[in-house]
């Protein structure tokens, strides 16, 4: 499939999707939404590819949902047009997804970055919501998964006062699992991709399902599904494998099954 506002490639097990309306900062219109949701779609569903990684460019991940298309709109319109559920389809995914964020992720830019597995942060990165500026407010999970990451004062600051976080900041209110220099921001999410992607798919699928858990259930329900997961493993050829191989000395052989 021909793409217009994001750029797709295979790299062995792991796919990379940048974001590419470099004269918008990758400002997020419909089209880039619908093309990602095809992309993402197309990577769960071929069973080559392991781990998939979001970028932008050095200037921008994403700065925000695109205002320009959203300006006209009244509350019918809005309503009607339905133009945040397509977003879901980054955080229904099956696989793995690293964002890797240099520049602005701003509004819709910092959400589509929270909807993903984790987020690596160049050392340029600077997340916000300043939807509040622009006389609304977040709209695709800014003020719940910011919340859950950075807790309520930090989160209840941005949203309310629209401040930007740099990546050192980021990084210590656990928004971001690591900075690393905006030069080496590709190679070391590609490190972190392939190293996921040599794994037991089924394990890591089931690995992200039960982390997710976490964030909807109570503890005792949570440590339930992990219970029911873990043994899970244990009818999976790569389990026995991993340990076979643990015992033996010898790199592990996982064939996904
Ligand atoms: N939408 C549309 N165009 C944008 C956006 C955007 N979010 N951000 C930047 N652009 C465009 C600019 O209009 C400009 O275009 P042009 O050259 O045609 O005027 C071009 O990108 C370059 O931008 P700037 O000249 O402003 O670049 P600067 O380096 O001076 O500034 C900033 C960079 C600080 C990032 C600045 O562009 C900015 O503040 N952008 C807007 C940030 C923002 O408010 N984001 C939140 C948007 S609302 C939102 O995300 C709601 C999400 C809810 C879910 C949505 C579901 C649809």
């Amino acid at each position: 499939m021909g793409y217009e506002t994001i750029r797709v490639e295979k790299r062995g097990k792991v796919g990379l999707i940048t974001l590419d309306r470099p004269k918008a900062l990758n400002a997020l219109n419909a089209q880039l939404i619908s093309e990602l949701s095809a992309a993402l779609d197309s990577f769960e569903t071929d069973d080559r590819i392991g781990c998939i990684v979001l970028t932008g460019s050095e200037k921008a991940f994403a700065a925000g949902a695109d205002i320009k298309e959203m300006q006209p709109f009244d509350y019918p319109k809005s309503y009607m047009s339905d133009l945040i559920t397509p977003w879901e389809r980054v955080s229904t995914n099956r696989k793995p997804i690293i964002a890797a964020v240099a520049g602005y992720a701003l509004g819709g830019g910092c959400e589509l970055a929270m909807m993903c597995d984790f987020i690596l942060a160049a050392d340029t990165a600077k997340f916000g919501q300043p939807e509040i500026t622009l006389g609304t407010m977040p709209g695709s999970g800014g003020t719940q998964r910011l919340t859950r990451f950075v807790g309520k004062s930090k989160a209840m600051e941005m949203c309310l006062t629209g401040r930007m976080m740099d990546a050192q900041e980021a990084e210590r209110s656990g928004l971001v699992s690591r900075v690393v220099p905006a030069d080496d921001l590709l190679e070391e999410a590609m490190k972190a991709a392939e190293k996921i992607a040599d794994f037991s798919l089924p394990v890591v699928m089931m690995t992200k399902e039960s982390v997710n858990r976490a964030y909807e259930t109570t503890l005792a329900e949570g440590i339930r599904f992990e219970r029911r997961l873990f043994h899970a493993t244990f009818g999976t050829e790569d389990q026995s494998e991993g340990m076979t191989a643990f015992i033996e000395k010898r790199a592990p052989q996982f064939r996904n099954k």
